[in-house]
């Protein structure tokens, strides 16, 4: 069995077609092969393993689920399992994936035009063309209805104004789906790299995420053609439609980093004989360790499901918000718990715990905090939107 494939007591493996488990496996083998043996350092040194992106291209991890456009046509809980294990590899590199396939791709395919979709999709799914996603402003985040950044109509143009904050590849980026207030509400913009009047800036020494580029966005009188909006996109619901892709995303990638810390503390329990015996003999670890597994069996069941009601059109985004809720906390609960286990080394990104942990402190901030999470959930159950 391999190790992406456990834990596993409830024997999630049987709910899995041959097809999935395949997916899982061939992203599995590329993360073990490929990113675990750099991504510490990447961590250390802040930059982001871009030379691995012609192989998750090659592989089909960029617009999995489309069928169309070079992509390869997976069905929904394939993408997840893709996910999950890309997290369990890096947060940041599951970042990358989620930005490219269902905060760029996702919009270009669900509201762009024939031309913007033949002139970005292939490319982006080879992975030449990278996107980045602008919706968060320096004023705030969690209310992008109240967004500062304008385009207003000049012609056959529009002209742009205005300021992105914590863009994910920004400056790496060669289109941005950038939000804008119109006179008609929020509408979605292709900002193209090299663009009069549009430059990015890196937001350096994070804490969290540093195996990600992390930029702002500055829009100063862009002019962009008309033929650069996206026409299908109409009203905030257009920047949370793809925030919905990449949540449900993010609810299997919290799992996958659960997965990898708990493995490192189960294997260091084995190894580590303190008082006499190897500490998997004490009942404190046991039982901490049986409450990791606890934690990741019930994401892994949750996201499994929320997976089928995606592939049979009946997910619905509140769904989504509790499951990225539930998920990334997991995620971070575990991580925390495995880094104590490991003692001082826990400390050192020789470890994998301590570095997802850090990641994860973006992770439940990004896509809507866990805040906006339970609060969604709560509208949901009361009819009373307590913003
Ligand atoms: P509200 O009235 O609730 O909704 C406005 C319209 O949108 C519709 N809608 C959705 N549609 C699709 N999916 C969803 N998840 C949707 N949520 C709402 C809604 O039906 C409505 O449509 P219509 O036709 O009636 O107009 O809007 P609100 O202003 O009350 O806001 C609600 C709130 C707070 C939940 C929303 O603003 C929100 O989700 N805030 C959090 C913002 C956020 O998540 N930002 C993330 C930025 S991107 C990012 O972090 C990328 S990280 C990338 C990486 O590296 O992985
Ligand atoms: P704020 O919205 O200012 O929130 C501050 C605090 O107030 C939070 O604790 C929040 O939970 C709380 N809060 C908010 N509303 C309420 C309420 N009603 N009641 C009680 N408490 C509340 N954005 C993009 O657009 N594109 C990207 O690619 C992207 N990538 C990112 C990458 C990283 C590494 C990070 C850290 C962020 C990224 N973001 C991106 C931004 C992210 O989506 C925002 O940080 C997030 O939406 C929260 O916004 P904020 O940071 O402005 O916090």
């Amino acid at each position: 069995m391999r190790d992406s494939q456990k834990p596993d007591l409830f024997d999630i493996e049987s709910l899995l077609t041959e097809d999935e488990r395949q997916v899982r496996d061939t992203v599995g083998r590329f993360v073990d092969d490929r990113v675990l043996p750099v991504i510490g350092e990447c961590f250390e040194k802040e930059s982001f393993p871009m030379d691995l992106v012609p192989e998750m291209a090659e592989l089909g991890l960029f617009g999995p689920t489309f069928e169309d456009y070079g992509c390869a046509g997976l069905n929904n809980v394939c993408y997840g399992l893709i996910m999950q294990e890309l997290e369990r590899g890096d947060s940041g590199v599951r970042s990358f994936a989620s930005v490219q396939s269902g905060l760029c791709m996702y919009p270009i395919h669900a509201y762009g035009t024939d031309e913007q979709k033949q002139q970005w999709l292939p490319e982006m799914a080879k992975g030449r063309k990278i996107g980045c996603f602008g919706l968060t402003e320096p004023d705030g985040g969690s209310d992008p209805g109240t967004m500062k950044t304008t385009a207003k109509k000049d012609g056959g143009d529009w002209i742009i104004n205005g300021a992105k904050m914590w863009i994910t590849n920004g400056s790496i980026a060669d289109i941005a789906i950038v939000w804008a207030s119109t006179d008609d509400g929020v509408r979605g913009f292709l900002v193209e790299k090299g663009m009069s009047g549009y430059t990015t800036r890196d937001i350096p020494h994070k804490f969290s995420l540093r195996a990600s580029i992390t930029s702002e966005l500055f829009f100063d009188n862009v002019r962009v053609p008309d033929s650069n909006r996206l026409p299908g996109a109409k009203g905030l619901g257009g920047p949370l439609g793809c925030l919905t892709q990449a949540r449900y995303g993010i609810a299997w990638g919290g799992i996958g980093a659960a997965m990898a810390c708990y493995q490192e503390a189960l294997e260091f329990c084995r190894e580590r004989v303190l008082f006499g015996e190897a500490l998997i003999n004490k009942q404190h670890m046991q039982i901490r360790l049986a409450e990791m597994l606890r934690r990741i069996t019930t994401g892994q069941l949750l996201s499994l499901q929320l997976g089928r009601l995606k592939d049979a059109g009946t997910m619905h985004h509140t769904q989504v918000s509790l499951a990225k809720w539930n998920n990334v906390r997991v995620g971070m609960d575990v991580a925390r718990d495995a880094r104590d286990i490991l003692g001082a080394g826990g400390i050192s990104i020789e470890c994998c715990p301590i570095r997802h942990m850090l990641n994860l402190e973006s992770v439940i901030t990004y896509e809507g905090t866990e805040t906006i999470h339970q609060l969604i959930v709560g509208r949901e159950l009361t009819g009373v939107a307590a913003f």
